[in-house]
């Protein structure tokens, strides 16, 4: 049997191609006859940074590579539909798939194409200052405000459900942009990043009470900015003065921030956890829909979404109230609504997406579910919610193993004994990006 008689399959996960593509492909057209998939939107988002092209061109892009006998979509990041209609005798890919969280999708690979003698071959990634240089290129693309800006939306399209976590620094930006994770075969990764009043106050070692001024907040937006490229939703506290509202919106919008979300509370807000256990006030229906319809109307572009959150249910004013605002706010301009419980179960915000979702299908739901952590993105998902915030995590989990290793390195005279629970420096330093 002659190579052209054979059939070689590769996916390309890329919207630039450099050498080391056209080496993978050199290498696969010895085999045989070449199919190039190409890997739609919502799989690459599942481990991999974001396009900076859309799908139909990427699929011209491939179809323009030479020697490619066939292009195709391949839809999930497992190859399993692609493997069962073309039956390919080789699976190529770069060798990088050997290690990390995309070894799963190789080991899946090889048990695919094992049922009927197939052969994954993989071959040497390129490392090359060009490719790295490629690779710095599309980061900082990414990064810029009119590809960054406009993400949440499409996200919200792409994904079943947005997840995003918060960060506070140019650090946790990092995490939230480098974690992914293979669990059970599936990859996995955070969709957004949440600038939280209460953790970048909490940083600073202030209160949350809209203390830490914008000048300062915006200073943490560009430090998560500077290191990422993944989509921003800030947390906006109650907007302040509607005067200064339009100045805040159209600061966030040139930034390339994607969303701001306000609350409706006036005066000197406190933390939506303690409830009623503080003096809170609630904003009127109408001066809050002014606010959000004035944001509305001076921001320049589409992509930026003004977010109204409602505190009904935190402040006990009941499911009604909170319906009639989740209306009253849609009618204003707001692109999509955050709902908030600080009860220990979800029936409530449940219920609440139910109801909501009985008359307005479209507009997107936002949740924070600190309290009611039980529940999961599925069944969240399934009530109709598009974005899940996992609002002070991090900062939680960081600071009492911070504390602990004070303690600990004052009770020994030393830092020895808290070696063990420390991430090498080798590590840390792998974490940041060089230029
Ligand atoms: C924040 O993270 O600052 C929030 C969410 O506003 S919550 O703390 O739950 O009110
Ligand atoms: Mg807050």
């Amino acid at each position: 049997m002659s190579n052209q008689e054979k059939t070689v399959y590769t996916c390309f996960c890329t919207d630039v191609i450099h050498e080391g593509h056209l080496n993978i492909l050199r290498e696969a057209q010895k085999l045989g006859r070449v199919t190039v998939g190409v890997l739609s939107d919502e799989a690459v988002i599942r481990y991999n940074r974001f396009f900076t092209i859309d799908f139909a061109e990427r699929f011209k892009l491939a179809q323009r590579l030479p020697g490619v006998a066939n292009v195709v979509v391949q839809r999930d990041i497992h190859y399993d539909d692609v493997i069962r209609k073309l039956k390919p005798d080789y699976v190529v890919h770069g060798d990088n798939w050997l290690t990390g969280p995309m070894r799963a999708i190789r080991d899946n690979v090889e048990k695919l194409v094992g049922e009927y003698g197939g052969q994954v071959v993989d071959i040497p990634y390129t490392y090359s200052e060009e490719v790295k240089r490629i690779d710095d290129r599309k980061r900082e693309t990414l990064a810029m405000p009119e590809y960054r800006r406009g993400r949440l939306r499409k996200l919200i399209r792409l994904c079943p459900i947005v997840k995003t976590l918060e960060v506070h620094s140019g650090l946790t930006g990092l995490i939230a942009e480098k974690t992914v994770v293979e669990h059970n075969g599936e990859l996995d990764q955070f969709d957004a990043m949440w600038i939280s009043s209460l953790c970048d106050s909490t940083a600073k070692g202030k209160p949350d009470i809209e203390l830490v001024d914008m000048t300062s907040r915006f200073r943490t937006i560009d430090d998560v900015m500077e290191v990422t490229t993944k989509p921003i939703i800030f947390d906006g506290d109650t907007g302040g003065l509607i005067e200064h509202f339009v100045y805040t919106v159209r600061s966030l919008e040139r930034m390339g921030v994607s969303a701001v979300i306000i609350e409706d509370k006036t005066g000197l807000k406190k933390n939506s956890l303690f409830g009623t256990e503080v003096e809170q006030t609630q904003d009127t229906i109408e001066h809050f829909c002014q606010k959000i319809h004035a944001g509305k109307k001076v921001q320049l572009t589409d992509d930026f979404m003004i977010i109204a959150r409602i505190e009904s249910l935190i402040l006990e004013k009941g499911m009604e109230d909170a319906l009639e605002r989740a209306k009253a706010y849609v009618e204003a301009g707001a692109d999509a609504i955050m709902i908030h419980s600080r009860r220990k179960e979800p029936t409530e915000i449940l219920a609440f997406c139910d109801r909501f979702r009985q008359t307005d299908a479209r507009t997107p739901i936002v949740v924070v579910p600190s309290s009611f952590n039980s529940v999961t993105e599925d069944e969240l998902r399934q009530h109709g919610v598009n974005i899940v915030i996992y609002a002070n995590q991090l900062t939680r989990s960081a600071f009492p193993a911070m504390q602990q290793t004070a303690k600990d390195i004052l009770r020994y005279h030393r830092a020895l004994e808290v070696d063990d629970r420390l991430m090498p420096i080798k590590q840390i330093l792998t974490l940041i990006d060089e230029l």
